[in-house]
C-alpha cells in the first residue's frame, strides 16, 4: 500500500565514493542511468543545482542558459519527473572560497547573489518556486578572518536581493553547523527562522532540515522538524542518518538511529507533511561499496515506508495510558517492542 508521500533525490546522491584519504571507488554513473533509478523505484521528483541543469553555467550567455534549461525540462517531462527544488551551487567556484555571500570581497558577494538570482529564474523554466540555499562556505576556519556582524548583514542583504529579484520564489535555507567550514554562520533551524524574519518578505523564507545536519549540531532532527512545522516553515527535508559527531556521513535513512527515524516520521505524520512537501533522501552509498551503487536510495525509501507503517500502527491509546500514569518505562518498552515487530 502506498504511504501517500512523494519522494525525491538529487543527481549528487549517486557518486564516485572518494573520501579525503582514498581513491575514487566507483566509476561515474551516466545521467540516463540515474534517471532509471527514479523510474524503477517510484521516485517522483529530482533536486537540481543550477549547474546540474546548465553545466559550466558561468561561462554561458543568457540565451544559451535559457535554451539548455528548456532542454533539461524536456528531458524531465519525458521521464515523467518534476523538479522539486533548484539550488545555486555556490561552493565549487574559486569565487566562493570565502563564502561567497559573506566574503570580504564585494565582487565575490555580487557573484554569489547573481548566481542565486539566476537560479531563481531557472526555477521558472524547470517548474518550481522553491530555491534551496545550503550556505556551504558561509562561515570561517578562523574567526578573526571575517567580521561576523558584517557577515550576518551580508546574508540578509543576499536574501533580500533574491526576494526582490523574483516576486514568487520561496527560499528554503538548509542549516548545517560544520563541514566544509569549521564553523558555519547559520548552524541550526532556529538561526534560519531568525534570519527569515529580518528579510523584506519573511513569508517567502523558510527552512529545509537534513537529519544529519541536526545531529551534527547535537540536536534531535525530529524536534527540529516539529519546530519548523509549528511555524509552517518546513518546506523540505533531507532524510538520511549519521553515526555520532564525525564527518558528514549521509547514511541511508534510519540506518544508524532507527528510533530517531521513527520519531522523525511521527512528527511528519502528525503535521500532515505528505500534503506539504516532498521527502528527499540526501543519502550517499558507503564509500567502500562497489559500483554501480544506487541501492541506498530505494533502500532509504523502503525503510521510510516500513517506518510509516510502524508509526501508523502504533497503539497511541495504550501510549496515552502510559503517559497518564507517568509510566515512561512501560512507554519505552512499548515503543521498542513495536519497532522490533513484537506488537
Ligand atoms: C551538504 C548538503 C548539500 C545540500 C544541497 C542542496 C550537496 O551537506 O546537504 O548536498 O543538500 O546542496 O542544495
Ligand atoms: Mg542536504
Amino acid at each position: 500500500m502506498s504511504s501517500g508521500y512523494r519522494f525525491s533525490f538529487g543527481p549528487w546522491n549517486i557518486h564516485e565514493g572518494a573520501d579525503p584519504f582514498g581513491p575514487m571507488v566507483r566509476s561515474t554513473v551516466d545521467l540516463a542511468d540515474k534517471f532509471k533509478v527514479f523510474k524503477d523505484h517510484g521516485f517522483d521528483a529530482i533536486m537540481l543545482h543550477d549547474d546540474d541543469i546548465v553545466p559550466d553555467i558561468d561561462s554561458k550567455s543568457a540565451s544559451q542558459i535559457e535554451d539548455e534549461a528548456k532542454a533539461y525540462r524536456q528531458l524531465l517531462d519525458d521521464q515523467g519527473l518534476v523538479a522539486e527544488i533548484v539550488a545555486p551551487r555556490l561552493w565549487e567556484d574559486a569565487r566562493g572560497i570565502d563564502g561567497p555571500l559573506t566574503s570580504n570581497d564585494l565582487a565575490a558577494r555580487q557573484w554569489g547573489i547573481d548566481r542565486a538570482k539566476r537560479t531563481a529564474d531557472l526555477g521558472d523554466i524547470l517548474g518550481t518556486d522553491l530555491l534551496v540555499l545550503w550556505l556551504a562556505r558561509e562561515g570561517t576556519y578562523i574567526r578573526e578572518s571575517k567580521n561576523a556582524l558584517d557577515s550576518h548583514r551580508y546574508l540578509i542583504d543576499s536574501l533580500n536581493a533574491i526576494l526582490e529579484h523574483h516576486p514568487k520564489i520561496r527560499i528554503a535555507i538548509e542549516p548545517k553547523p560544520n563541514e566544509p567550514m569549521d564553523q558555519m554562520y547559520i548552524p541550526t533551524i532556529g538561526h534560519v527562522m531568525g534570519l527569515a524574519h529580518e528579510t523584506v518578505d519573511p513569508s517567502r523564507v523558510g527552512g529545509l532540515i537534513e537529519t544529519a545536519h541536526s545531529q551534527l549540531a547535537g540536536l534531535c532532527p525530529a524536534d527540529d522538524m516539529a519546530y519548523a512545522l509549528s511555524l509552517n516553515k518546513l518546506w523540505g527535508v533531507h532524510l538520511n542518518d549519521q553515526n555520532g559527531m564525525k564527518y558528514d556521513q549521509d547514511k541511508s535513512f534510519a540506518a544508524a538511529n532507527l528510533r530517531t527515524g521513527f520519531n522523525q516520521i511521527r512528527v511528519l505524520e502528525a503535521a500532515g507533511y505528505k500534503d506539504i512537501g516532498m521527502v528527499a533522501f540526501d543519502v550517499k552509498a558507503m564509500r567502500t561499496q562497489k559500483g554501480p551503487a544506487t541501492s541506498h536510495l530505494p533502500n532509504s525509501k523502503r525503510i521510510f515506508e516500513l517506518l510509516v507503517e510502524r508509526v501508523r500502527s502504533f497503539d497511541q491509546n495504550a501510549a496515552d495510558q502510559c503517559i497518564a500514569n507517568r509510566d515512561y518505562e512501560a512507554l519505552e518498552l512499548m515503543v521498542m517492542e513495536h519497532l522490533l515487530g513484537a506488537s
